[in-house]
C-alpha cells in the first residue's frame, strides 16, 4: 500500500478548513490519520471525512504530536503562535494565513508557478500559501512572464464574501433575506451593507493609502515569481458574490506580444482554462468558476492605450484554488518528493 501521512487540519470548522477536508477527500490524499483542530467554540463538534465522523479537538500546545503535515487556516494570530510549535513537534506546516508569507526563510508557493521553492520548507518547517487574489493572478501571469517578461501590472479585484469566512457568507444571506422581506439589513462583519453594494476596502488601511490586501498582492507576486522588478498596483474590492474572486488585470510586457500568443500560452498552462469567445458570449464568471479548481481566463485583448499592453479577466474559486486546493497541492508535493 502507498505510504500514508498523519495530517492535522487546524481551523477545520471554518470555510477554508471544511474545503480542505473536501479537497483531501476528492484528491484521495494518502491520509493515514486525520486530526481536526479548532477553537474552544467547537468543543464537542464532529466533522465528516470519507463518510466517517471525526471529533474536533480544541487546539493546544500538544495538538501536533506525531503529525507529519499540518494544514493551517485559523487566522494569522493562531498561525503565529502555533505554526512554530507544530514545526517543533516535527510537522511540516502549510499555512494559509498572511503571518509567514513575507518571511524570507519561509517559501511562498503556488505549485503551477514555483513548485521548486517547496524544498526550502526545511528552513522553518513552514510553507506559506499565498493570498487568494495573488494565487489566481500569478497562475495567469506566469506563462506571460515566461513568454515576454512582465514589466508592470495594474489589477482591480472583485472579491467574494466567502474570503472573509463563514460569518460573511451568513451576513450576505441575512441581508438579502432582510431586503426581500422589507426589513433593514444589519451590517456586523463589514462596516457597510454588502448586499447590493461594493466596498473598496479589504483588510486594514496602510499608511501609504493602500489596504493590506492590496499590498499582499504586490509583495507576494514578486516573491512567488522571483522577480522584484515587477511593478504592480492593486485596488481590492469586496462584492456581493458568494464564491470566486474576479480580477481585471492590465499588463505591460517587456517584449511586445499579441493576444493570440497570450491565448496560446495560457491554453497550455497548468491550472488554467481559457474561456474566451466573445462572439458566443463566453467569458469567465464567478458562478462558472465556483466549485472547481481551474483559474479561468478570458477577455484577452490588446490594451489600446499603450505599445506593449495586454488586458485579461481572471476568475477562480477563492476557497478552492485560492486557499484549500493550493494548500493540498503543496502537501501533495511534500508527500511525493520530500517526506
Ligand atoms: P472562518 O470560516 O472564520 O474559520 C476560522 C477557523 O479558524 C475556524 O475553524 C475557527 O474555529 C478557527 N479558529 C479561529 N480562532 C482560533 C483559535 N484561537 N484557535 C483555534 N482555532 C481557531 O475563516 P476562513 O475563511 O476559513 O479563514 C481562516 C483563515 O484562513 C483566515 O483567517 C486566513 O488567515 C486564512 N485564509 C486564507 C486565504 C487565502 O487567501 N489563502 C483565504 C481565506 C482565508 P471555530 O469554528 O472553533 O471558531
Ligand atoms: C484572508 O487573523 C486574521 O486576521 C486573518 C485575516 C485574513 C487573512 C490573513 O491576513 O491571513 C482573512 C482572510 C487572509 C489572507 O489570506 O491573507
Amino acid at each position: 500500500m502507498a505510504r500514508q501521512f498523519k495530517v492535522a487540519v487546524c481551523g477545520a470548522t471554518g470555510a477554508v478548513g471544511n474545503q480542505m477536508l473536501q479537497c483531501l477527500e476528492e484528491r484521495d490524499f494518502p491520509v493515514g490519520e486525520l486530526r481536526l483542530l479548532a477553537s474552544e467554540r467547537s468543543r464537542g463538534k464532529t466533522l465528516t471525512y470519507k463518510g466517517q465522523s471525526i471529533p474536533v479537538q480544541v487546539l493546544g500546545p500538544d495538538s501536533f504530536q506525531g503529525i507529519q503535515i499540518a494544514l493551517f487556516s485559523a487566522g494569522a494570530s493562531t498561525s503565529k503562535q502555533f505554526a512554530p510549535l507544530a514545526a517543533r513537534a516535527g510537522a511540516v506546516v502549510v499555512d494559509n494565513s498572511s503571518c509567514w508569507r513575507m518571511d524570507p526563510a519561509v517559501p511562498l508557493v503556488v505549485p503551477e508557478v514555483n513548485p521548486q521553492d517547496v524544498a526550502a520548507y526545511t528552513n522553518q518547517g513552514i510553507i506559506a500559501n499565498p493570498n487568494c487574489s495573488t494565487i489566481q493572478m500569478v497562475v495567469a501571469l506566469k506563462p506571460i512572464h515566461d513568454l515576454a517578461g512582465i514589466e508592470r501590472v495594474v489589477v482591480s479585484t472583485y472579491q467574494a464574501v466567502s474570503g472573509t469566512g463563514q460569518k460573511a457568507i451568513f451576513e450576505l444571506e441575512g441581508q438579502l433575506k432582510a431586503l426581500h422581506e422589507g426589513r433593514a439589513p444589519e451590517a456586523k462583519v463589514y462596516p457597510y451593507q454588502i448586499a447590493g453594494n461594493l466596498l473598496p476596502h479589504i483588510d486594514v488601511f496602510q499608511d501609504n493609502g493602500y489596504t493590506k490586501e492590496e499590498m499582499k498582492m504586490v509583495l507576494e507576486t514578486r516573491k512567488i515569481m522571483g522577480d522584484d522588478s515587477i511593478k504592480l498596483s492593486a485596488t481590492c474590492v469586496r462584492v456581493p458574490v458568494r464564491y470566486s474572486h474576479s480580477e481585471a488585470v492590465n499588463i505591460t510586457t517587456r517584449k511586445k506580444i499579441t493576444p493570440e500568443q497570450v491565448r496560446a500560452a495560457l491554453a497550455q498552462a497548468p491550472g488554467v482554462k481559457v474561456v474566451d469567445d466573445p462572439a458566443k458570449l463566453l467569458y469567465p464568471t464567478p458562478l462558472m468558476a465556483a466549485g472547481q479548481d481551474l483559474t479561468l481566463v478570458g477577455r484577452i485583448r490588446e490594451d489600446i492605450s499603450q505599445e506593449r499592453g495586454i488586458d485579461l479577466w481572471v476568475v477562480a474559486d477563492n476557497i478552492r484554488k485560492g486557499a484549500a486546493t493550493n494548500a493540498v497541492q503543496i502537501a501533495e508535493i511534500l508527500a511525493a518528493k520530500y517526506l
